[in-house]
């Protein structure tokens, strides 16, 4: 199916009304096929806007994710790393309350890690977004979950990328934007 951001809202559109219509209370026992984050910014990046969602296909998992109003790139500087490309993960807490404004949305917890992998092999773990001008387009496959496994779960973009080796977290900052994965049924 042909898939990009300008077709983005209608689907997360459509995956809403379906969301009321046919699921009104998620159902554990039944299998998801699609699913959607809506992203929102927290104080530290207002400006973000997007959606990720998670397509069931055979052997696993396609993720496509539209994001936009990303800070501008800064590179590395004194020690202190670069702003961008952007960290991006699953998270396994469902919660995007933003908490400590100067350090929020510490309430999603950990990088999602159902078998229990060292970081840089996390389900949870996503390839990082690089930003064209504040816009983020991407599509990849996993086959670390199901659909139907991370409803409930957080997508959170970080501050800075993810070097896919200092445990646990991949040293990728600050919490930017955070949406909730919901089912679409
Ligand atoms: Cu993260
Ligand atoms: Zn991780």
């Amino acid at each position: 199916m042909y898939f990009n951001c300008e077709f983005l809202p209608y689907y997360l559109y459509s995956c809403r009304i379906f969301h009321k219509k046919f699921c009104p209370k998620y159902n554990k026992n039944k299998p998801i096929y699609l699913a959607a984050a809506l992203i929102k910014g927290g104080p530290l990046a207002p400006k973000i806007k997007g959606i990720v969602h998670f397509n069931s296909v055979p052997y696993g998992t396609e993720v496509y994710v539209c994001v936009n109003g990303l800070p501008d790139y800064k590179p590395a500087q004194n020690g202190s790393k670069s702003i961008g490309p952007f960290g991006f993960h699953l998270h396994e807490e469902g919660c995007c309350k933003i908490g400590d404004a100067a350090n929020p949305f510490t309430c999603a917890k950990g990088h999602y890690n159902p078998t229990n992998q060292p970081h840089g092999n996390h389900a949870g773990d996503f390839p990082v977004l690089f930003s064209n001008n504040g816009l983020a387009q991407m599509c990849f496959f996993t086959n670390k979950f199901k659909v139907s496994e991370i409803i409930g779960k957080a997508v959170i973009i970080h501050e800075n990328p993810d070097d896919f080796q200092s445990q646990p977290t991949g040293n990728s900052g600050k919490r930017l934007a955070c949406g909730i994965v919901r089912a679409c049924c």
